[in-house]
């Protein structure tokens, strides 16, 4: 035991020591990447400029969106086609409320001036600040009828803590800018989503920062702590499996470098990006081709475009439940510290970010990113050649990929969102589902007594696991091998033969299809068995074949929702699983920039109307991934990781396998004064 511990502790040390040397340091060749995030100094000016054109110190003036204002792409390539030459102005795009309107600022970094500053008049309201609903959820606690409420219920006022929710659009003509607040009971327990007090819900006026609404419709018992709490210290025996660690070990040191917020890998070279609402956003990933001894491109920008999580339960208390994470909450806003050993493996390099509080004073969030490269004992290719006589050949290499991984926690759920680089040129894209479940408490404590759609399972006594949906949508503006670039359906379909040619009366073969506008490219996946490619019509392999990457999508998971029940209008971006629009740089948000409250007059699926020609042009493909989630009893009290995902893979990109000449790594791992090792 002693031995053991010894050696971990040797173990430990010599980890730091490995990677505190690696540690990320922002010492980088250029000042600016023309696509890097907005810095604290930057927030800081953004600020300064835009309070000194409003100088009155009457005015409630809070910042609810302050992010980099990304140059043109012609002017981004340009500047990359010759790095030394001056990058490109810096930009901000600012979204402020200010006397109950949005203003939609833009700043000029490099002049110090406001370039553009109107008054946003259409639907809908900019992302939420914590700071506002910080401070919303701190009302109840001096609000008189709440007060009452909690004394008819004999609960401790200290004990309640309330929570945000965005309360969507259902056809009202008017609007303020409002949110609901539900509230829970921590007593007994830190899980409080599992705690709520059902029957009360508060209506925050945000602009006026006041209840509004108030209602207490009716007392169901308040599901009770025991069970809940999930932290290791408050569990008792018996105990689960006792899990062995183990260390990944990199002798030579990570095999990644990162250069401001230019990360090379092996073949991959990206940027990372931060944005208070999207979270992650890589930019500019290239991959080296062995034969042409060149990078190649592959994707211009992707990031999580939106998040749409509707609720099922259409009563009085819950209807309103159709959220979306990144327009609403935002998803870099709810982006968690990560902590080295659990969340990323003992390799990881950490990254912060930045994003400006609502007074636009810049806020660090540390550990905001990991990077780290995954072995996990997979198989990168291998063959077992037992054909020839006397001999057996072996050949395998083992797969390495480099994570990007980031985790928002948006409420009760935690996302936790990887981008996963493949020596093959595949980019994987992981999404896990954990956290706590939205539930509802109920009378009911066995399913025998339940006589009703109670629109979801029961998960313990008095608590039922609302039915759902999570759909995210990716933006992915691939650009393959240069800007213009097509979309190929490649459909499978069965042919009958006809004559006596052959013994067979069917096989499948290709039937190729271009996608010509936008309505050709408008996909419900699983109806119809084809290869989605992004091709570059321009640039043709040596043997012809068009060079191309192949969306291999997720689970089919489509919308259940009318197309015309109202949170569908707003998220009609999920209406097809795939969409592709002509790159048009302020179409970035499926769900439209205004999203709170929206009335789903800037979605995507109102863009694509236009219909317009996408054959050999700049095109950004939008993918949703989904899932339908029936909560069960094991996601009770936190829910073990539901994973999904999908991959960007070359097809016909490389003349042939690109990791045919891979090289494994040659060290063995020694260990300096484990001589004596038992
Ligand atoms: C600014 O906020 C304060 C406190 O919430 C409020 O009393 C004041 O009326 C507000 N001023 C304006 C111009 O809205
Ligand atoms: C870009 O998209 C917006 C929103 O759909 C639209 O108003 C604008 O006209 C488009 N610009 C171009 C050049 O097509
Ligand atoms: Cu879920």
């Amino acid at each position: 035991m002693k031995i053991e511990l010894a050696m971990a502790s040797t173990l430990k040390l010599m980890l730091f020591l490995l990677f505190s040397i690696y540690t990320f340091s922002p010492v980088s060749s250029h000042e600016h990447h023309p696509l890097d995030s907005l810095t604290p100094s930057e927030f800081t000016l953004v600020r300064t400029i835009v309070k000194k054109s409003y100088p009155s110190p009457n005015h409630n003036l809070t910042f609810q969106y302050i992010g980099l204002d990304e140059p043109d792409k012609s002017t981004v390539l340009s500047w990359l086609s010759n790095p030394a030459s001056k990058p490109p102005p810096r930009r901000a795009l600012v979204i402020t409320r200010l006397e109950k309107q949005s203003h939609e600022i833009m700043v000029d970094l490099s002049t110090r001036s406001i370039v553009s500053d109107k008054v946003y008049n259409g639907h809908g309201y900019p992302l939420l600040t914590s700071d506002e609903q910080v401070a919303a959820t701190e009302l109840p606690k001096t609000y008189k009828p709440f007060i009452e409420s909690m004394n008819k219920r004999s609960l401790i006022l200290s004990d309640v803590v309330c929570s945000t929710y965005s309360v969507g659009w259902f056809g009202e003509v008017k609007s303020k800018r409002v949110l609901k607040l539900l509230c829970f009971y921590t007593d007994g327990t830190v899980n409080l989503y599992l705690r709520p007090l059902e029957g009360i819900t508060l209506v925050v006026d945000l602009d006026e920062m006041k209840i509004v609404e108030y209602y207490d419709r009716f007392i169901v018992p308040v599901p009770k702590a025991e069970g809940t709490d999930y932290r290791a210290s408050k569990q008792t025996p018996p105990f689960g499996p006792r899990l062995h660690g183990a260390a990944f070990v990199q002798p030579e040191g990570p095999g990644f470098k990162i250069d401001g917020h230019t990360v090379s890998w092996a073949n991959w070279v990206f940027h990372l990006g931060f944005d208070v609402r999207a979270g992650p956003i890589i930019s500019l990933a290239s991959i080296h081709d062995p034969e042409k001894q060149a990078y190649r491109r592959v994707l211009y920008r992707g990031f999580i475009s939106e998040l749409f999580v509707p609720y099922m339960d259409p009563s009085e208390e819950w209807y309103y439940k159709t959220f979306f994470d990144s327009g609403e909450f935002g998803f870099g806003q709810s982006a968690v510290s990560l902590e080295p050993y659990a969340d990323c493996p003992s390799n990881a390099v950490f990254l912060d970010a930045y994003y400006a509080a609502a007074d636009g004073t810049p806020v660090k969030m540390p550990n905001t990113f990991c990077i780290f490269e995954r072995y996990g004992g997979d198989i990168m290719w291998r063959h077992t050649e037992l054909g020839i006589p006397h001999e057996v050949i072996r050949e395998v290499r083992s797969e390495v990929s480099l994570v990007v991984r980031m985790v928002a926690t948006v409420g009760n759920y935690d996302y936790v969102l990887d981008w996963q680089f493949m020596p093959s040129g595949s980019i994987k894209f992981g999404v896990g589902l954990t956290g706590v479940l939205e539930v509802k408490a109920a009378t009911y404590t066995h399913t025998d007594e339940i006589k009703e759609d109670i629109h979801g399972t029961l998960l313990t006594e008095n608590t039922i696991g609302v039915y759902h949906d999570h759909f995210l949508t990716y933006y992915l503006d691939l650009d393959v091998d240069g800007k213009d670039n097509s979309f190929v359906k490649n459909n499978l379909e069965t042919t009958r033969v006809k004559d006596r040619s052959s013994p067979r009366k069917s096989y499948w073969t290709i039937v190729s299809e271009t996608a010509k506008t936008e309505f050709d490219a408008r996909i419900q996946l699983g109806l119809k068995a084809s290869e989605l490619v992004v091709v570059n019509p321009n640039k043709k392999t040596r043997l012809g074949n068009n060079v191309g990457y192949r969306l291999i999508p997720g689970p089919v998971t489509h919308p259940l929702l009318s197309y015309d029940d109202y949170p569908q209008i707003r998220g009609a971006f999920t209406n097809n699983d795939v969409w592709v629009t002509p790159y048009n740089k302020s179409e970035k948000w499926a769900g439209g920039l205004y999203v709170d409250q929206s009335r789903g007059d800037d979605t995507l699926a109102v863009w694509s109307l236009r219909n317009r020609k996408i054959e050999n042009k700049d095109i950004v493909l939008w993918y949703t991934i989904g899932f339908h989630h029936v909560p069960c009893q094991e996601d009770f009290p936190v829910m073990p990781t539901l994973s999904g995902g999908f991959e960007l893979r070359p097809t016909n990109f490389f003349e042939s396998n690109p990791v045919l000449k891979t090289r494994s790594t040659t060290s063995h791992v020694h260990w300096p004064n484990c001589t004596t090792r038992p």
